[in-house]
């Protein structure tokens, strides 16, 4: 087989966005796309010559052909070792699991997550580094810059090979590794968590039911849920990944998770459910007639952390990103523990877990991790809530009761407006942004802004600086709204408003969350003219 080197036009708009280089699959389809893409961050990353990289993906539609042309220009490029999940699967953090366990340079992570797949649908592919976290902005910023400028791509005249077997071949001069998705890190999860309380947990008749929505939890779930812990066969529900998710939205909320929801709300529900998304890093908590908001979720993880094996020395502090709530920074405060507040994106809790400066992060879009690897991990997320529940032998409802009698409560709900005209939603941010620095002192409906700014985040260890991370306005008496745009979307724009209230330990703990939250929503309306300035009364999603 021959090295071929092939000219090639840069495609416009290959910007990584919060998690990779998202984009309707078509688009990915074109012939040459994928190739400039891949060769622009071998490029930005010094090339490839000798390295080992870790590539797998969700199973959605296109994974394998795009795991296939990746692996041919690897080898061109010189790699010596490409670890590859069997049939072209692994999870994110499984994937983010294998580059440190097995040493490798890298990865490459192919996967639009939450969004549906198909050939209609979304695709999406991105770079993590050795650490095995997402590429930090300075990297998909020069990956950027090598996808304006690309004139070549390097790949190989040969055939695809199995991705099914496992085992190593020979693909040019590099080797290609096929593992077992799930091994490593099932053993990872079983290091950190009392796995003999678990077994005991749903031997003693626990009830639970696990979402996998047709993505690529569901062979993860299985082993270790049903083969490992005995949870009876039929835990894992929608438990074969599809390559189009069963036609559906592998977002793990209690709108796309609904018949979950629907299912822990009845009386006859199970004692605990949960739900991942489609490449395996976000997860919803539900307790019988309960939901579990990701924020709270966090907050309760880091105050009850310790009662897990792998975190018994108790946590070295707690990252969450500048839009989930505050929830967790009355725990750090409380265990005398750092707290910080980073931009949206798993990428920004890189730096501060590689310093151990934070043992546990968060994001209010359902992501919760630790540093066992450098990714958000949703079945972790469920493993931890497990080992709690085992422990304290409470109920979720209980558990989340008394951990608002005890922090307070900070009601929080997140407003998508999705697939707003791009330009309209532009304008909004733009416009706002002008208006920020007039708002404090004045009065909107029920509520008095007191300051209201563009977050800027500086990273404690590397010193870089992150701009434009999303617009805060806080209001008298601790309301928060902030607005950001999505950086996933694949379609017009994603207008995400975020609306939080803090209410103390002897407060109403029991308010429905979107009447809880009514003035600073109205509030928010009026001072940025959303409806007006998208033609939306309503938000498409609330979570
Ligand atoms: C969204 C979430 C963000 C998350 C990101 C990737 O980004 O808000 O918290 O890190 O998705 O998650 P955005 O820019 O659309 O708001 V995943 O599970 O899609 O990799
Ligand atoms: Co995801």
């Amino acid at each position: 087989m021959t090295i071929l080197t092939q000219t090639c036009t840069p495609f416009e708009g290959q910007k990584p966005g919060t998690s990779g280089l998202r984009k309707k699959t078509r688009i990915y389809m074109q012939p040459g796309y994928v190739e400039c893409f891949v060769q622009s961050i071998f490029n930005a990353i010094g090339g490839v010559a000798g390295k080992a990289l870790v590539i797998g993906g969700d199973g959605r539609y296109f994974n394998a052909e795009a795991i296939q042309t990746i692996l041919r220009m690897a080898s061109a490029n010189g790699a010596a070792l490409a670890i590859v999940g069997q049939s072209g699967l692994l999870s994110t953090p499984a994937a983010s699991n294998l580059i440190r366990q097995r040493g490798a340079d890298g990865g490459l992570i192919l996967s639009a997550s939450h969004n549906p797949g198909g050939i209609d649908e979304d695709f999406g592919l991105k770079y993590n580094i050795s650490n095995g976290g997402p590429a930090p902005e300075a990297i998909t910023d020069a990956i950027y810059e090598q996808t304006k400028t690309l004139s070549s791509f390097k790949t190989l005249d040969t055939a695809d090979i199995d991705l099914d077997q496992i085992g190593t071949v020979s693909l040019g001069e590099m080797a290609v590794e096929i593992v077992d998705p799930v091994d490593d890190y099932a053993a990872l999860m079983e290091d950190l968590f009392d796995f003999a309380a678990l077994r005991a947990l749903f031997a003693s008749g626990f009830t639970m039911k696990f979402d996998a929505m047709h993505a690529v939890t569901g062979p993860y779930a299985k082993t270790i849920l049903e083969d490992t812990l005995g949870a009876p066969a039929g835990t894992v529900l929608n438990g074969v990944p599809s390559v189009d998710f069963g036609k559906g939205h592998p977002d793990p909320n209690p709108i796309w998770a609904k018949p979950l929801v629907d299912l822990v709300m009845s009386d006859d529900g199970p004692d605990f459910a949960a739900a991942s998304d489609g490449d395996g890093d976000r997860n919803m908590i539900l307790g019988k007639g309960v939901y579990v908001t990701p924020s709270d979720s966090l907050a309760v993880l880091a105050a009850n952390a310790h009662l897990a094996p792998g975190y018994e020395r108790g946590i070295a502090g707690v990252a969450r990103s500048m839009p989930t709530s505050g929830a967790c920074d009355r725990v750090a405060e409380a265990l005398a523990v750092e707290c910080f507040e980073t931009p949206t994106g798993w990428k920004f809790f890189g730096n501060l877990l590689d310093a151990g400066r934070v043992t546990l992060c968060g994001e209010e879009s359902a992501g919760t991790g630790s540093d066992h690897v450098r990714e958000k991990d949703g079945l972790w997320a469920v493993l931890l809530w497990l080992n709690i529940l085992a422990v304290r032998k409470m109920s979720v409802k209980e558990i989340l009761q008394d951990h608002w009698q005890t922090y307070g409560r900070n009601y929080y709900s997140r407003h998508d407006y999705e697939a707003v005209d791009a330009a309209a939603a532009n304008g909004l941010i733009a416009e706002l942004t002008v208006k920020l620095e007039s708002l404090a002192g004045q009065t909107f409906g029920a509520c008095t802004v007191t300051m209201a700014d563009t977050f800027s985040y500086h990273d404690p260890v590397d010193g870089s600086v992150s701009h434009n991370q999303g617009l805060r306005i806080n209001f008298e008496g601790g309301g928060r709204a902030v607005l950001r745009l999505s950086g996933t979307g694949t379609e017009g724009a994603t207008l995400r408003v975020y609306l939080e209230r803090y209410e103390a330990p002897e407060g109403d703990l029991n308010i429905e969350t979107q009447a809880a939250l009514k003035d600073i929503a109205e509030a928010t309306a009026l001072i940025s003219g959303l409806t007006e300035r998208t033609g939306r009364t309503a938000p498409d999603v609330m979570t």
